[in-house]
């Protein structure tokens, strides 16, 4: 088997003492380790923030792109290099604020790479105002007087959107963490992590301690096939159930892209051509 190590960069990592990305980091490489890939072979793809400084820690291949735009980059590297294994990291801000619009029409498109997010429920690298994933009267600098709008469900957009793949996990629960990681690797189509990942330095309500106590493993029975089942487990607000809460079969974005290339043995530059000339 690989070693770990073997995927870590000379970059130190630059997050605060006991933030919650190290042990995302250290389950990223013990995944990368058992899916046997060449340091060639990976793509880690990411937006702005620190969770998305990922790309720097890792030897790798990687796109530091801009905020909300991590899904994008990583559809185009897997639409034209389709064997490259793209993996793409990032914070609830950067996937779930301004790049909502790219997960919703990333995970529709089925497009074949893992998404691991982040989720601190804060803006950590602006240095700690509300996110999407902030509850309801969270108190932070854009919202001195406690946050007045509901919080986005990750896993249910990622579910109703279309994503194929959809889990939950704990940075403080490492081991897990990393199975989650390889399923979602191994995964053919649009495989979201949402992992609860401490900011321990401006989130002082969201903790280790509260996102464990929070948080359960889903029933030994749920049954991964069951779309619905997986969305009433990730709607329920009594608890955050960890695991994997759906896995599908479907075509990927690349398999539609391929047909149409081998129906009238078209070229690429062909079919960009047609697509360029009915916009015009
Ligand atoms: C277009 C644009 N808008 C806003 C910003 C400022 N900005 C940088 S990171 C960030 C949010 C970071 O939060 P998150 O994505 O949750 O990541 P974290 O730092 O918590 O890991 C914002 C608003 C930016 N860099 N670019
Ligand atoms: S500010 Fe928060 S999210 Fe950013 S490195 Fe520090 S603890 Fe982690």
């Amino acid at each position: 088997m690989n070693s770990p190590n073997m995927y870590k960069s000379a970059v130190k990592p630059t997050w605060c003492a006991g933030c919650g990305d190290y042990a995302v980091l250290s389950a990223t490489l013990r995944a990368f380790a058992e899916m046997g890939w060449a340091n060639e072979e990976i793509v880690a793809v990411s937006g702005i923030g620190c969770s998305s400084r990922f790309p720097f820690f890792l030897k790798t291949y990687g796109f530091h792109s801009i905020h909300g735009r991590a899904l994008p980059v990583a559809t185009g590297i897997k639409t034209a290099r389709p064997e490259l294994n793209v993996v793409a990291f990032g914070g609830d801000g950067d996937g779930f604020a301004i790049g909502a619009g790219h997960f919703v029409h990333t995970a529709r498109r089925n497009v074949d790479l893992t998404y691991i997010v982040m989720d601190n429920h804060i803006y950590g690298l602006t240095k700690g105002q509300t996110s999407p994933t902030s509850g309801l009267h969270f108190k932070t600098k854009s919202s001195p007087y406690g946050n007045v709008e509901f919080a986005i469900h990750p896993l249910v957009a990622a579910l109703s959107s279309g994503a194929t793949y959809v889990a939950r996990g704990l940075s403080s629960d490492p081991k897990t963490l990393k199975e989650l990681f390889l399923g979602a690797m191994q995964h053919r189509g649009f495989a979201m992590v949402d992992v609860l990942s401490p900011c321990v330095t401006y989130n002082k309500v969201d903790t280790f301690k509260t996102f464990r106590d929070r948080s359960k493993p889903l029933p030994e029975d749920h049954d991964v096939t069951d779309l619905i089942g997986a969305l009433s487990m990730a709607m329920d607000d009594t608890v955050m159930h960890t695991g994997v809460f759906y896995r599908a079969e479907k075509p990927v974005l690349g398999d539609h892209l391929e047909a149409l290339k081998s129906k009238d043995g078209r070229e690429w530059e062909e079919i960009i051509e047609g697509i360029l000339r009915g916009m015009t």
